[in-house]
């Protein structure tokens, strides 16, 4: 019997292959493994960005933590601080990071930016190395997945330094912009600063996280909140550390002799959008983009700078710079093709790596 005419055989009795179980081995396999996400805050000082991000910390996703009185308010952030928390839903862990970042003042200055663009590029940098290492199996991934960039309320749109800290993070991370303080405003001026907002970032070509396009056949109820988290950025947010009292539940809220702005209330403020683009809608969009192309370009850039530096050795070690490089000293000529060797052996390892991390993410 020829090999075909033994699968043609075989064929009709085999009406169910088995491989629609895939996306369940992927969902157990992802499970087991668990997920994690990286956040960062950035944005001038006094916005509130330890608030807010201790206001995601605690309310879904920390509900066993004690939350914060009003005497245990968080004071200024003065160095770069993660905190780590450990979640688990359903079966589901998550292991969430958060990034705070010391504010900075409204002057523009060349270097505000740099302690943070450098604090990712060394994420990128470890990943880089665990990659190309020997115990690839358990790389822990702390690449920043998204920045959150805290606009001021006050003025009318972005301040100079805003335009310039973008930049200088959009080639890097997700940048997804917040309208910080929402609250100082009324519904009118928020939506007027959003439209200034968004006219600026297409101005000045300020690149900042885009969603994905919603397909046209996802469900209607998929399409509708697609729709308004797309409408709604710049979010609008409100951050509290406080639980108040307001329509008859207790709510992490701010007093005013005017009433009760509630955090999470919808109609007050993007808080809940916010979260929910995070944590239930983008997460692994934020994070695909951060690999495939943020990290990517990282390690590109790497590769580039590896090779320039070997051609750049190869020229030092060449014992006559003068001599064409047809005729080059034996020693040094095998040396240089080891090294060539080794870095040709290294960028297919990372690809291999890299095919293997896109198989299993399928
Ligand atoms: N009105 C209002 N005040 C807020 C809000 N969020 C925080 N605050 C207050 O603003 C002040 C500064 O808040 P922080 O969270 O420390 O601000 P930050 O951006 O982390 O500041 P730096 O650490 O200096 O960069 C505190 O008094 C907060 O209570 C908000 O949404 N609205
Ligand atoms: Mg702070």
């Amino acid at each position: 019997m020829t090999a075909d005419s033994r699968y043609k055989s075989r064929a009709p009795q085999t009406e169910y292959v088995g491989f629609a179980t895939l996306p369940n081995q992927l969902h157990r396999k992802s499970v087991k493994k668990g997920f994690d996400f990286t956040l960062l805050v950035a944005g001038e000082s006094g916005l509130g960005k330890s608030t807010l991000v201790n206001s995601l910390f605690l309310t879904d996703l920390h509900k066993d933590r004690k939350l914060l009185n009003a005497e245990e308010r968080i004071s200024q952030t003065v160095e770069i601080t993660k905190h780590t928390v450990d979640i688990e839903e359903k079966g589901v862990k998550l292991k969430l990071t958060i990034v705070d970042t010391p504010g900075f003042g409204d002057a523009v200055n060349n270097t505000a930016w740099r302690p943070i663009t450098d604090y990712i590029d060394q994420q990128f940098e470890q990943y880089f190395r665990d990659e190309s290492g020997l115990n690839r199996k358990n790389i822990q991934d702390n690449r920043v997945h998204c920045c959150l960039y805290f606009i001021p309320p006050f003025g009318h749109g972005l301040h100079p330094v805003d335009i310039e800290f973008m930049k200088a993070l959009q080639d890097k991370v997700n940048v997804v912009p917040l309208i910080a303080k929402a609250d100082c405003l009324t519904p009118f001026e928020i939506k007027k600063l959003k439209e200034r907002v968004r006219e600026e970032i297409d101005k000045y070509g300020i690149k900042i996280y885009q969603f994905p396009h919603c397909d046209s056949d996802e469900d209607e109820e998929f399409k509708q909140q697609d729709k308004e988290l797309k409408e709604s950025m710049p979010f609008a947010v409100i951050g509290s550390n406080t639980v108040v009292e307001a329509r008859g539940h207790r709510v992490r809220g701010r007093v005013y002799p005017w009433g009760i702005v509630e955090v999470e209330n919808p109609s007050h403020c993007d808080f809940v959008k916010l979260r929910t683009m995070l944590i239930r809608t983008h997460m692994h969009d934020l994070k695909d983009i951060t690999s495939d192309c943020h990290y990517e370009n990282y390690r590109a850039q790497c590769i580039q700078n590896m090779t320039s530096k070997m051609n750049a050795d190869k020229r030092v070690e060449s014992p006559n710079p003068i001599l064409p490089l047809s005729t080059p000293d034996i020693e040094a000529e095998k040396l240089i093709k080891t090294k060539d060797e080794e870095l040709r052996r290294m960028q297919q390892m990372l690809q291999k790596m890299q095919q293997q991390m896109h198989e299993q993410e399928l």
